[in-house]
């Protein structure tokens, strides 16, 4: 029953519980439980998708940019981009309707006032060396289009769909923007700071305030860490986003881009890098962002990294459409794996399915967009699915496997509409 990441879990228990490794936010006691055999009870409320809460209202507390209706759903302190206002745009999500997951606010900061911080065990000289945007711009500029998904995208299907009841945000499909990012590479930086022949993570935390959970503990400011394989490979400090500086909500002035990998690794409003000679925990990679539940290890799964696969429509849920008349229906599909290669698609429920039409070439980090036409034969609710499949042979399932939290939600959506 010992997979290797239970292996690495506890050895780092071991290093930790000896003092070893740094338990920056995280107690013993959640340490203990976090690798005890029983499941997590989930902290955050239980999902409720199609609540009325749901209704926008044009803002989100802290949240700075205008959430138009047509454009966002807002959750909480989160704002849900519309996937029907989507089938206009190009391949990259316009900033003015890119989804927005804060834990806390977006804190408003001055790009001339701001610097980045980076210090820890992990360097050379283990001495902090500071990094203006200025400085930063000097470096050589790398541009790349990725996503940036939340791990709870879709989580609402857990509940509408598969009947189960998962804590967090209770997204449909719309927690996914692709931009154009420019920035320079984290590498770049770490070895301009004297990285050490001894690093093994790196831990960016945002400058937005603490993070105070629904039962009052303050697990302090956000921060996950990153294992410096990853750091080194394709990361970037991004300042740019579609070829604009980065708007507020979005990180501004510098955050972090992880391509591939869950949103939470995508830390913004970087402040400081900790460059760390010991493995590094917080809440973020021990008590979220795991796996937990039945299904899976008793301390949960390992650290989650990678994005999984998707589809969505270019719809609304319930949306009317003409009977008789032929639409050209689209949608976008995308995987965390590498890019989507096929997208097969159905209008009766599942019944009968056909290949969509792809628009784009299967690209690593980003979306493929598709369409299909369809003409509703007879007024009445119709079931529209997608399923896609990626570069690695992964298809869509028709259900995703339940953890507590309501990640990686993979499974084939069924999109109701109505033919009128
Ligand atoms: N500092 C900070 N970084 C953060 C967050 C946050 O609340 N604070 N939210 C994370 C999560 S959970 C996601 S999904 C992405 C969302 O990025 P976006 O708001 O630009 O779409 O940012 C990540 N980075
Ligand atoms: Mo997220």
């Amino acid at each position: 029953m010992h997979t290797p990441e239970s292996a690495y879990d506890r050895r780092r228990l071991r290093q930790w519980l000896s003092g070893e490794a740094r338990a920056d936010g995280v107690t013993r006691r959640d340490m203990l439980r976090l690798f005890a055999a029983a499941g997590l009870a989930g902290a955050a409320s239980v999902a409720s998708p199609g609540s009325p809460a749901a209704a926008a209202t044009g803002t989100a507390p802290g949240i700075v940019k205008p959430l138009p209706e047509d454009l966002f759903t807002v959750r909480g302190t989160n704002a849900e981009t519309r996937f029907a206002s989507l089938a206009h745009t190009g391949y990259h999500t316009p900033n003015d309707r890119f989804f927005v997951r804060n834990h806390t606010a977006t804190p408003v900061l001055s790009a001339g006032d701001w610097r980045l911080t980076v210090w820890g065990d992990g360097l050379e000289r283990h001495r902090a060396v500071d990094f203006s945007l200025a400085d930063l711009k000097k470096l050589p500029s790398v541009t790349h289009s990725a996503f940036v998904e939340c791990a709870g995208n879709g989580r609402g299907y857990f509940t509408s769909q598969q009947g189960q009841e998962v804590g967090g945000t209770a997204w449909t499909l719309g927690a996914i923007g692709v931009a154009r990012w420019r920035g320079v590479r984290l590498a770049d930086v770490l070895r301009r700071a004297g990285l050490g022949r001894r690093a093994v993570d790196v831990l960016p935390r945002g400058l937005d305030d603490d993070y105070v959970t629904a039962d009052g503990t303050n697990l302090g400011r956000v921060r996950r860490p990153l294992p410096l394989s990853k750091a080194l490979d394709d990361v970037l400090l991004a300042y740019e986003m579609n070829g604009a500086p980065l708007p507020p909500d979005h990180g501004h002035p510098v955050r972090l881009l992880v391509p591939s990998w869950i949103g939470i690794a995508s830390i913004k409003w970087v402040g400081d890098i900790q460059v760390s000679a010991r493995p590094l925990y917080s809440p973020w990679n021990t008590d979220f962002y795991r796996l937990f539940g039945d299904a899976h290890p008793g301390g949960g799964s390992a650290p989650l990294t990678r994005q999984t696969i998707k589809s969505a429509w270019e719809l609304d849920a319930r949306a009317n459409l003409t009977a008789g008349v032929t639409h050209r229906l689209t949608g976008r599909s995308w995987s965390g794996a590498g890019g989507v290669v096929r997208v097969d698609v159905s209008t009766d429920g599942g019944s009968r399915w056909r290949a969509a039409r792809l628009h784009d070439a299967p690209r690593r980090d980003g979306w493929v967009r598709w369409s299909t036409p369809w003409r509703p034969p007879s007024p009445g609710p119709c079931t529209l699915l997608a399923r896609a499949t990626d570069t690695t042979g992964r298809t869509q399932p028709d259900a995703t496997v339940h953890n507590t939290q309501g990640y990686l939600f993979d499974a084939v959506v069924r999109h109701a509409v109505n033919a009128v």
